[in-house]
């Protein structure tokens, strides 16, 4: 029988950088049992599709943040409501990481309510990168923008991993963001490459955007030089006080499609089902999981806001006969390691 999605759209051997909009489109609008199909075929062929990778949050910097996100709890445009704080110190941020990794985490993700970092903010932020990657654990940061210095400083130090979101479509951008273009995220992420590190982009869903926003922020991922290594598909989780507070709610299945396209596009990245999963169902994140997603964050906080937690996590993986990922042998060494620059 004929596929409504059309196997060699999917079956290429290795990742594509060519994909137009209107292939993206009809796989991510072809007949559901059809995508999750094609999605969960390519899913096995890479990965072992009972295994999700487990990282674990901390804002290391939190709120008061210039830029003017619509989503976000920490933008100083909006009132929300929450309280900012300075930059953690070192111990304190190596400290909590060793929980993480007695909780299982294999990677700790640093989170700052910045538009970019400070020159004076760089020692400390090397020292949580020692820090972290001296308990055996992978790093990821997320500090804004990033110059070609502050790149290969943070390359240099030892840093697995650089978050930086597109969030949307190129066309939808400025409806969520005013004081930065799409653009200068694209650069970032290319000074964030050419240093040396695997690169966390993806988006949110829900943020009243529509299908073909959703279809081109997965072009654009898949379309980049290099796929990011890991893609974190977030659900908005509504703030009361930012413009998006009342924003309708995203259909599931709209949210699994979404998934589901990222995993046939993007075959070797991992998909990350990441902010909203409080809201979920144990069945919509199962069926995330059958779509191809094979990441989370793990924990009761992500940056500002709550997240499922350990216990109700080990619940719902010993019902779906998943188990967490182990840390790849070698993997949590740097990206300079063994390097002279
Ligand atoms: N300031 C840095 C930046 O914007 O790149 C790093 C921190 S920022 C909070 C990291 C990402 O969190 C954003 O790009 C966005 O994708 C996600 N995020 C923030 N608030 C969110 C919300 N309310 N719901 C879902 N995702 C959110
Ligand atoms: C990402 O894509 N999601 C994480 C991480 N990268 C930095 C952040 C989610 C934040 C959710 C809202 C909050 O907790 O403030
Ligand atoms: Fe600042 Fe990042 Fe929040 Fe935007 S998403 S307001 S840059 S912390």
């Amino acid at each position: 029988m004929q596929l409504a999605v059309d196997r060699t759209t999917y079956s290429a051997q290795s990742p594509r950088h060519d994909w137009t909009r209107e292939e993206a489109q009809a796989l991510y609008t072809a007949p559901f049992n059809d995508l999750l199909f094609a999605a969960q075929t390519v899913h096995r062929r890479n990965f072992d599709p009972n295994q999700v990778q487990m990282s674990r949050l901390l804002s290391i910097k939190t709120g008061g943040c210039a830029e003017d996100c619509g989503y976000c709890s920490q933008s100083a445009h909006h009132s929300t409501g929450l309280k900012a704080s300075k930059l953690m110190q070192v111990e304190r941020v190596v400290e909590e990481a060793r929980n993480a990794k007695a909780a299982g985490a294999t990677r700790y993700c640093m989170g700052a309510a910045w538009r970019e970092p400070k020159n004076r903010d760089m020692d400390a932020l090397v020292g949580m990168i020692e820090g972290v990657k001296g308990l055996g654990m992978e790093t990821c940061m997320t500090l804004g923008m990033l110059t070609d210095h502050d790149a290969t400083r943070l390359a240099d130090a030892g840093l697995d991993y650089y978050n930086h979101n597109i969030d949307t479509s190129e066309a939808y951008y400025d409806k969520i963001i005013t004081t930065r273009t799409f653009q200068d995220r694209l650069d970032t992420l290319e000074r964030v490459r050419t240093a040396g590190m695997k690169v966390c982009c993806g988006g949110i869903l829900g943020m009243g955007e529509g299908q073909g926003d959703r279809v081109d922020m997965l072009v654009t991922l898949a379309n980049l030089a290099e796929h990011p290594e890991s893609v974190p598909i977030n659900l908005l989780v509504p703030i009361e006080g930012t413009p998006l507070a009342k924003v309708n709610k995203l259909d599931t299945i709209e949210f699994v499609r979404t998934i589901a396209t990222a995993r046939i596009m993007l075959p070797c990245s991992y998909v990350r089902l990441s902010a909203g999963r409080t809201e979920m169902t144990d069945e919509m994140q199962a069926l995330c999981f059958f779509a191809g997603a094979n990441s989370i964050f793990v924990g009761d906080k992500l940056l500002t806001t709550g997240n499922p937690g350990d216990d109700v996590d080990g619940a719902l993986f010993a019902r779906l006969g998943i188990a967490p990922m182990p840390l790849p042998a070698g993997a949590g060494q740097g990206a300079r390691q063994g390097h002279d620059g």
